[in-house]
């Protein structure tokens, strides 16, 4: 039996679901109490530094926890539950953490994205049991904007290279914690829990190196889902967002299913897209909530899921905030939501009054679950212009050498609500501004006239987003080849890339563009 500490903000079904796979049972401490009382403890900490601490102090956790780990019983923290050992954070100034490890936890100040999103290598530096049956050339999943500083170098398990050197986990006694999440790390995560759970002896550190480890690009099946004309879920796929082939939604296949398979291909991450959430409010469409558990059963790799992300009010007058809808998609399996219709609006919203309220679904979402959390879905079409000028005004314009049907040389990139079904007055690259500005910690960036043509990724609107922002950018739409990621990664410098048509039709297999891009790029095999 393992205790695993839930104070109720964010994804903890992913480790749960990790450890039932390795056999294990599981107990959810509600209580002080169930600490006090567990054999091994594990803390997936999730959300931000302040907002845990609040909610670890009024669940009256905190004094347990001190407890447990100063008695130095079996114990693993992951993420935040490795930051919430030290005694302070730069993402929390004045909150104070558990103090049982002397140190801080301090934000990347790098040229990189932030946040490091991905998967990235680990140098260990003490023997442990925990990295047992690892060779050193394995990838491990990040997803962070913080990391630990512990003042005693003698506490360090791992460091991994991101912008500089990091910690990437600590261990002391039997104590263990990571700052990567060995449950979305897949069979090698599976591993690292196994060896948690085994009463093994420590092994040897991993062969020395000074070699810096390096993030992988990452490559990201997409499934866009919605109910058939007969009322099933499936995996649908437009061209320039049209689903209806001869009048019916096209039906690729189940989305729990093909999402397994891409986990098995090897797939760095799964998307899913709840296309006609705009329309059914996601809590009244449990299907999708349904689709998420069961994926997260078996797939041991990052989950998106996005559509309907938004405040509703139903037709018998209850509210629903947007936070709700969220914190329901992370309570069942869900590592990041994506909003896309509600984002148009919300930067509307600031660019017309110039200010931040605190209160738009980006903002509230980061502010509970992390920024790392937060991803903005952008639909956006060409429109061309004969010239700057004739564009909107604030409308950022690039100069395109696709030109236009008339000649034109310059274009935006026009956001669209509700599936590209109607345009809005705001451009991609402005939407991403403001977003960021508002917390978002990812930009997945479709393009309509791209999406489901097999013609590449468009480069122009990839890399101004790209150069428009600090944190870190999908590229979607048009993939019909390896070759076009080779060249999205070559022409940009997105992290990751995304298709969904060409894996779906099984005409390009996710090893199939690792292969390729392998020796070009990092990538995790
Ligand atoms: O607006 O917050 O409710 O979210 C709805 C979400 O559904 C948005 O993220 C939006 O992108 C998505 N969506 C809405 N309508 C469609 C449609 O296709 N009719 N799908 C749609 C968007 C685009 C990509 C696609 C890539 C790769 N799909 O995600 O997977 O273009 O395709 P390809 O590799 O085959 O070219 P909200």
């Amino acid at each position: 039996m393992i205790t695993l500490l839930d104070y109720g903000a964010g994804n903890v079904r992913s480790v749960i679901n990790a450890l039932e796979k390795l056999g294990e049972t599981v107990r959810v401490a509600r209580t002080g109490e169930d600490i006090e009382s567990a054999e091994r403890l594990v803390f997936p900490g999730v959300g931000s530094f302040g907002s845990m601490m609040r909610r670890l102090q009024e669940g009256g956790f905190l004094e347990p926890l001190r407890a447990y780990l100063a008695a130095d019983r079996p114990f693993l923290g992951i993420c935040l539950g490795l930051q919430a050992l030290f005694e302070t954070s730069e993402e929390a100034p004045g909150v104070a953490g558990l103090g049982i490890i002397k140190g801080s936890v301090r934000r990347f100040e790098i040229r990189e994205s932030v946040p490091h999103i991905g998967w990235n290598g680990v140098r260990s530096h003490q023997p442990s049991k925990l990295l047992a049956g690892l060779d050193g050339t394995e990838k491990l999943y990040f997803v962070h904007s913080y990391h630990v500083v512990p003042d005693d170098d003698s506490v360090v398990l791992t460091t991994t290279d991101y912008g500089y050197r990091f910690v990437s986990a600590v261990q002391r006694g039997q104590l263990v914690a990571t700052q990567f999440h060995p449950e979305k790390s897949g069979q090698v995560g599976l591993t690292i829990l196994r060896n948690f759970l085994s009463s093994a002896a420590a092994v040897a550190p991993l062969p020395e190196t000074n070699a810096p480890t390096r993030l992988a690009k990452r490559i990201i099946a997409c499934l866009d889902v919605r109910a058939n004309d007969s009322g099933d879920l499936v995996v649908t796929k437009g061209d320039q967002y049209d689903v209806r082939e001869a009048g019916a939604v096209r039906n690729l296949g189940k989305p729990v299913e093909l999402a397994r398979r891409y986990y098995e291909e090897g797939a760095d991450e799964i998307t899913f897209l709840n296309i006609t959430g705009f329309r059914h409010f996601p809590l009244e469409d449990m299907p999708m909530i349904e689709v998420l558990k069961r994926t997260s059963r078996d797939v041991f790799v990052p989950l998106t899921i996005g559509g309907g992300i938004r405040d509703y009010t139903d037709e018998n007058g209850r509210h629903y905030a947007a936070l709700e809808v969220a914190g329901e998609y992370f309570r069942s399996g869900a590592d990041k939501i994506s909003i896309g219709s509600d984002a148009v609006s919300i930067v509307e919203d600031y660019l017309r009054t110039g200010q931040a309220t605190g209160e738009s679904a980006i903002e509230r979402i980061a502010h509970v679950y992390g920024s790392q959390a937060v991803v903005i879905s952008v639909d956006p079409r060409r429109v061309y212009v004969k010239s700057p000028g004739e564009a909107p005004p604030r409308v950022q314009v690039i100069e395109t050498k696709t030109p236009g049907p008339n000649g034109e040389r310059h274009c935006w990139y026009e956001c669209t609500i509700k599936g590209g079904r109607e345009g809005r007055p705001v451009d991609a690259i402005t939407l991403a501004q403001v977003c960021e500005r508002l917390g978002a910690g990812e930009i997945l960036l479709n393009c309509i006239d791209r999406d489901g043509t097999n013609s590449g990724f468009d480069l122009e609107l990839v890399g101004a987003v790209r150069r428009a922002v600090t944190i870190p950018v999908i590229a979607s739409s048009g993939a019909g080849s390896a070759e076009h990621f080779a060249e999205v990664f070559a022409a940009t410098d997105v992290e990751s890339a995304l298709a969904a048509g060409i894996f779906h039709r099984r005409e390009v297999p996710i090893q199939a563009v690792k292969a390729h891009l392998a020796g070009r790029v990092e990538i995790r095999r």
